[in-house]
């Protein structure tokens, strides 16, 4: 590539981020020390190598592959994993912190962070056997290498229990054949964490190396969302899986969940975040754009919106913190994960819109966040269980009556 090329790529903005979060309970008060340095970490981290770039990438719709090994350096995979396997061992306050503050940066960056940590390296340190634990774990944290995780195929979203993805038994190793969709980070992924059906029909995991024959993973292109996020397929024809890499821990539907369990909980607080930089935005920019002789914070209109603005996401933080709590203490339960996640992501598509019309014309350029993370969402409200679908796990939950199908 040449130099020009290299510097189109990733222009810097000469924009700074001022980003100040919005705190108006004090829930600072509720983190310890540990979070707030964490938080502080992740913070520079993303104004110092997210925020310059990110409205370049994602309008060139490039994904910045150095990124993976940077934000290994700072412990954004897996972060609640044991520190023998190269992780962090946090809290899951600490995760959720990470999270909200990467997808401050951009949602389609903590996409690929929170892939690599809760649906890849989560259901390899749950369900793995040690040998498995130690010969990815390390490199995963490290950003060494890349995973994804494929459990979405082309006729079975919401409803992954369909699947058709399947193996068979040959003796010495296991034959894969099928198709996956729509899995984030696949074009680059180095591993993916599989999930396909036995001759019996039972689900389970199988770790898929790059390099398998018959294994390809094509680049979906024409995203308007997501578009610094790398998305593609994963085909699977006639590709021999060791049996070494069968997850032996968990088999059936449960454990994909568990890991969406993980990964949903990362979203709550990551939506928030991309909330929280539109509300941010919002706010200065009303206080400096003039109209009829006045800031047009001074119209109570205007005012009314960055009101229910922080009104919300107040709201979702305290959710989230109460939510990081009972992660952290084993009680969360998987309707108490869709609520969050719902509610999160509703929360910060509104804010953004709200933040959208704030910013009159200039809200639809990259000169500003709040397109960019607005479209971003379209995504976010989508995967990982669609805002319908946590809506009726809450249903199952209140009445006992599943409305699924
Ligand atoms: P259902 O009958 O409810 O359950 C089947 C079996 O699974 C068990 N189970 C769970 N176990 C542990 N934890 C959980 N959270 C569990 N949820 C379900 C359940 O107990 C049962 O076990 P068993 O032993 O009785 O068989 O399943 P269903 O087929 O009716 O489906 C329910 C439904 C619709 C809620 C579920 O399938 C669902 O959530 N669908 C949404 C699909 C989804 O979220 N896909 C996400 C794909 S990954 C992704 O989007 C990554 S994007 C990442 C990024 O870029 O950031
Ligand atoms: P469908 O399931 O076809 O749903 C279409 C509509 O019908 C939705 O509005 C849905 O709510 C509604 N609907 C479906 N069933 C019901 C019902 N029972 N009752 C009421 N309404 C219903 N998957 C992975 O496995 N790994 C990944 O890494 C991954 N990354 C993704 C990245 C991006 C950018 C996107 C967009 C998706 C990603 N996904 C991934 C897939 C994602 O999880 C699915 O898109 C999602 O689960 C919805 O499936 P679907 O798109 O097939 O929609």
């Amino acid at each position: 590539m040449t130099a020009e090329a290299n510097h189109t790529l990733n222009k810097k903005s000469s924009k700074k981020d001022n980003y100040e979060h919005p705190d108006f309970y004090a829930i600072d008060d509720l983190l310890t020390e540990e979070h707030k340095l964490v938080r502080s970490a992740a913070r520079d981290f993303v104004k110092r190598e997210i925020s310059p770039y990110i409205e370049d990438w994602a309008q060139r719709a490039y994904f910045p592959y150095e990124i993976v090994k940077k934000f290994g350096d700072i412990g954004a995979f897996g972060p609640t994993l044991p520190q023998k396997y190269g992780c962090g061992g946090l809290d899951y306050i600490s995760y959720g912190i990470l999270m909200q503050e990467i997808e401050r940066g951009d949602s389609g960056m903590r996409s690929t962070a929170s892939v690599q940590g809760s649906l890849v390296m989560y259901p390899i340190y749950k369900f793995g056997s040690e040998e498995q634990r130690l010969k990815y774990l390390p490199k995963l944290a490290s950003g060494e290498w890349l995973g994804c995780f494929g459990l979405t195929e082309p006729d079975h979203g919401s409803n992954p229990s369909g699947m058709v993805t399947n193996f068979k038994d040959m003796g010495d190793h296991y034959l894969l054949n099928g198709a996956k969709m729509w899995i984030s980070n696949s074009p680059k992924a180095d591993v993916a964490v599989v999930w396909a059906k036995n001759e019996a029909g039972r689900i389970h995991g199988l770790i898929v190396e790059r390099g398998m024959e018959g294994f390809t993973t094509p680049e979906t292109h024409g995203k308007w969302s997501l578009r610094a996020s790398t998305t593609g397929e994963l085909v699977f024809q006639d590709v021999k899986v060791p049996k070494e890499n069968l997850l032996p821990g968990k088999s059936g539907l449960g454990a994909p969940m568990m890991c969406l369990d993980s990964a949903r909980y990362g979203i709550a607080w990551g939506a928030i975040g991309a909330a929280m930089d539109c509300y941010d935005s919002a706010r200065r920019y009303a206080a400096e754009r003039i109209q009829f002789g006045k800031p047009i914070a001074a119209f109570q209109l205007q005012q009314k919106k960055l009101a229910e603005m922080l009104t919300e996401i107040t709201k979702a933080q305290l959710l989230n913190w109460r939510l990081g709590m009972l992660m952290n203490e084993g009680r969360a339960t998987t309707p108490q994960i869709s609520m969050a996640k719902r509610n999160s992501v509703h929360t910060a598509l509104e804010i953004a819109r709200e933040a959208r019309q704030i910013h009159g014309g200039m809200g639809i350029t990259g000169e500003y966040p709040i397109m960019r993370h607005m479209m971003n969402l379209e995504s976010v409200v989508t995967y990982e269980g669609t805002h319908d679908i946590h809506l009726l796990i809450l249903g199952n939950q209140i009445t006992g009556i599943p409305a699924f199908s």
